[in-house]
């Protein structure tokens, strides 16, 4: 497989060149792509050296698929012109996921949707993903009314700028500041930018993109998203409402039985999930696990995961697998 990376100098671009080659995705040839300016910087993928080159040279190189992780415009601009050409796009960016034409893929749950016609497909966002795949199996069983959900995001989310911006304010240093605000000793509640009805666009992601991934537009999902100073991956409070009742066991049961989910719930051995043991790692975390108390057939939950693991890369790099076993690349 010739296989393009766009965005292959960000946060996510080099995990899903980390991923690429753990995984190993039988890549012949990396074709890194980024920006002018990097164009000529060389990016290394087990062990060899591979120079950058722009999105236009990759097109006449003709890879057989592109994971795009480089900001919703150039996918808007690039998206298009590589499926023109024939290669399969799987495009990290929130650019495409809404769009009816085109599937939003968590390979476990919806990745049998994917036929040959899905030139561009859509990788979820981050913390969308997380959740999903620990509601899905739920859901079959005992069919979700409504989701409550607070978030804990790491810095990671926002790219190197953040990730700089929390360090050089725990060295003292003044820097480039991703954030409007200190993050360092600080939690903000607000994730993008906010929408005429008060919510964030991560808010609404959140929202959308589960009830799009689930096939099930009466999930009525609710959320507050949060940055708060960590890097190991994001976190969250989950609330949900069932149709039916349930059996503790039995969820414990079911998500430790999910593929890609580990229950980590001993509160007697403080057992629990959290970002710093999620940190790099492809699983999602799952604890807490405890009736709500107030209504009937409700569970909480914490779900941890690496942002850029299953909530980026790992999930693209499992789409491009799927792709490739089914011979759709
Ligand atoms: C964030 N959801 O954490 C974003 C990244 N896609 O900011």
């Amino acid at each position: 497989m010739k296989v393009a990376v766009v965005g292959a100098t960000g946060l996510v671009g080099s995990k899903m060149l980390q991923v690429l080659a753990e995984r190993n995705f039988p890549v012949t040839e990396l074709i890194p792509v980024a920006s002018e300016k990097s164009v000529g910087k060389e990016v290394t993928f087990k062990g060899k050296q591979y120079k950058v080159v722009t999105a236009d040279t990759a097109i006449s190189m003709k890879p057989n698929v592109a994971l795009f992780s480089a900001g919703g415009s150039t996918s808007l601009e690039w998206a298009p012109k590589f499926a023109a050409a024939g290669i399969t796009v799987i495009d990290n960016s929130s650019a495409w996921r809404m769009d009816p034409s085109k599937k939003l893929v968590v390979p476990e749950i919806n990745g049998k949707t994917l036929t040959t016609e899905d030139k561009i497909i859509a990788n979820p966002n981050c913390s969308t993903i997380q959740m999903v795949l620990v509601l899905s199996p739920l859901h079959e069983l005992y069919k979700i009314n409504r989701v409550v959900v607070s978030t804990y995001q790491s810095v990671t989310g926002t790219g190197v700028k953040a990730v700089n911006q929390l360090m050089n304010e725990r060295k003292g240093i003044s820097g480039e500041m991703a954030y409007a605000y200190p993050i360092d000793l600080n939690v903000i509640p607000q994730i993008d930018v906010f929408l005429d009805n008060g919510y964030t666009k991560e808010e609404m992601k959140m929202v959308n993109e589960t009830k799009k991934i689930m096939g099930d537009d009466r999930i009525r999902v609710t959320a507050t998203t949060v940055r708060i100073p960590v890097i190991g991956g994001h976190s969250e409070s989950v609330n949900i409402e069932f149709e039916k009742d349930f059996e503790l066991n039995e969820v414990r049961k079911t998500l430790a039985a999910t593929p890609g989910v580990i229950v980590v719930d001993e509160p007697s051995k403080q057992q629990y999930p959290m970002p710093k043991d999620a940190h790099d790692k492809d699983e999602v975390f799952v604890g807490r696990i405890r009736r709500d108390e107030t209504q009937a057939n409700t569970l909480n939950m914490w779900i941890v995961a690496d942002n850029l693991r299953k909530g980026a890369a790992t999930n693209a790099v499992q789409i491009a697998e799927y792709l490739h076993a089914q011979k759709m690349i």
